[in-house]
């Protein structure tokens, strides 16, 4: 697989303002990136994880410079919606080719706050005319959602309707191994930090020890930011399930992921 597309992960550059966020999300111009996810035992590509990004007339916004502008008030419930109904659009297409591709879509901890955010999400979902069940929710973790400490009532309608829930970014956030005994997840993404870290002693015993209570507990595992063929083998032998990376792929906009349906080479 093959990937061309810049990193877009820095920071730099002037501060975006809200209401140009906004009007930006209003035209449109948020729209999903998508980076494959890979089962580590085959290197077969069973979905993609949709990502956004802000393109406008002028080029791209790194997401790092406008989504901590969203997550300060409720303008990121309307980015995740608008990138999501865009992703459902494209995961439409795609499963006609490919029938159970799976979609994943990241979330604010802000909808699992707002019932209107949880109902956003389900209706897009219900409208699409996929399997609810292609499609999973990363609980994303730039703020912790009170509703984790409070009420899962958010999270058990997206069950209830049939979607995936997992964390995202985990072992480096907000969430914890309290989160692993109450939050009712399908599964967890290891920060890719640790993928970074696969050289020292302590990271493989502890990953190993979590992949293995994760799948005792009914949870796949994926393994983020790998890089390096040395850290897709390192996941397969810790049993992890999925892996995603620059391996495989950087995000590529929605007309690159075409040719990812066939097996990925890794
Ligand atoms: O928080 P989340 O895991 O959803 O973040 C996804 C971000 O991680 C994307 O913006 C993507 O560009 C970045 N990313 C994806 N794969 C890699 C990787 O292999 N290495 C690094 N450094 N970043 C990655
Ligand atoms: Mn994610």
């Amino acid at each position: 697989m093959t990937s061309a597309a810049p990193q877009h992960d820095d920071a730099t550059g002037p501060a975006v303002d809200a209401g140009e966020l906004r009007r930006a999300i209003q035209a449109g111009e948020l729209v999903p990136w998508y980076q494959p996810i890979i089962e580590l035992a085959t290197g077969a590509v069973t979905g993609v994880e949709a990502l956004a990004r802000w393109i406008r007339p002028g080029g791209m916004v790194p997401p790092a410079r406008f989504i901590p502008v969203a997550e300060r008030d409720d303008l990121i419930i309307d980015l995740d919606l608008a990138v999501i109904r865009h992703a459902l659009v494209d995961l439409h297409r795609w499963q006609r080719l490919h029938p159970g591709f799976e979609l994943n879509i990241n979330l604010s901890g802000r909808h699992l706050d707002s019932p209107a955010g949880v109902a956003g999400v389900i209706a897009a979902v219900e409208s699409a005319g996929v399997p609810a069940r292609t499609v999973a929710v990363e609980l994303t973790e730039t703020t912790r959602p009170a509703a984790a400490d409070q009420s899962t009532a958010g999270l058990d309608a997206l069950r209830e309707h049939g979607l995936a829930l997992w964390l995202d970014d985990f072992g480096a956030g907000y969430y914890d191994l309290r989160d692993l005994i109450r939050l009712p997840l399908d599964g967890i993404k290891f920060d890719r930090t640790f993928t970074g870290q696969l050289a020292l002693p302590r990271t493989a015993p502890l990953l190993g020890a979590l992949t293995a209570a994760a799948h005792q507990m009914g949870m796949r595992v994926t393994l983020e930011g790998i890089e390096t063929s040395a850290q897709a083998s390192a996941g397969r032998e810790l049993d992890c399930d999925l892996g995603q990376g620059f391996l495989w792929s950087q995000p590529v906009p929605a007309e690159q992921v075409e040719s990812w349906f066939g097996p990925a080479s890794a």
